[in-house]
């Protein structure tokens, strides 16, 4: 976590590269990082949220480059793989019927909407996001990609709040 004040003065390529672990849309990470300096923290996430409104299909599949499935906690000692496995690390990785149930449930997702189940999973227990994967397995397309991106945009402030604070 770095101070406002500090991410305020950082070196534009600095600010980018602290922010891009956030959420892998460079164009939100590069105007976030230009729109400095912010007054205060509010200001900070009113920007970042504001810059999410245009986000579309195009973006959801950008960003899911960098986000694992539900159940398959990434291994690697990027930021990204870290911030993944803290965000699912209420889902109980030695249960094995509910991993059998999320595989399950997650390649029915993929066969339906051709792309990775996206969910804010901090907070989340397994089974709670496996109730929300099969009611989202009842959605249109259309009311889907609006869900996948409200939980982009969830998962993504989260981070941002985990970055940057006082
Ligand atoms: C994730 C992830 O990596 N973090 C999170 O909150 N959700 N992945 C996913 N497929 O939903």
């Amino acid at each position: 976590m770095i101070a406002l004040s500090h991410f305020n003065l950082l070196a534009e390529d600095a600010a980018r590269a602290l922010l891009q672990p956030c959420v892998a849309i460079p164009a939100w990470t590069q105007a976030l990082a230009a729109g400095r300096p912010y007054a205060d923290l509010s200001a900070l996430h009113h920007a970042a949220r504001e810059l999410t409104q245009t986000w579309g299909r195009a973006e959801l599949e950008q960003a899911l480059s960098a986000h694992p499935r539900i159940g398959e906690k990434p291994t690697g000692a990027q930021r990204h793989a870290a911030l993944s496995r803290q965000e699912q690390a209420s889902v109980n990785a030695d249960d094995v019927a509910l991993a059998q149930a999320l595989k399950a449930a997650n390649a029915r997702y993929e066969a339906r909407f051709g792309r990775v189940f996206l969910i804010r999973a901090k907070g989340r227990s397994g089974e709670e996001i496996l109730q929300a994967l099969a009611q989202r397995l009842t959605l249109s397309d259309a009311e889907e990609t609006a869900r996948a991106l409200g939980e982009l945009r969830d998962i993504t402030l989260l981070r941002l709040e985990g970055t940057i604070g006082q």
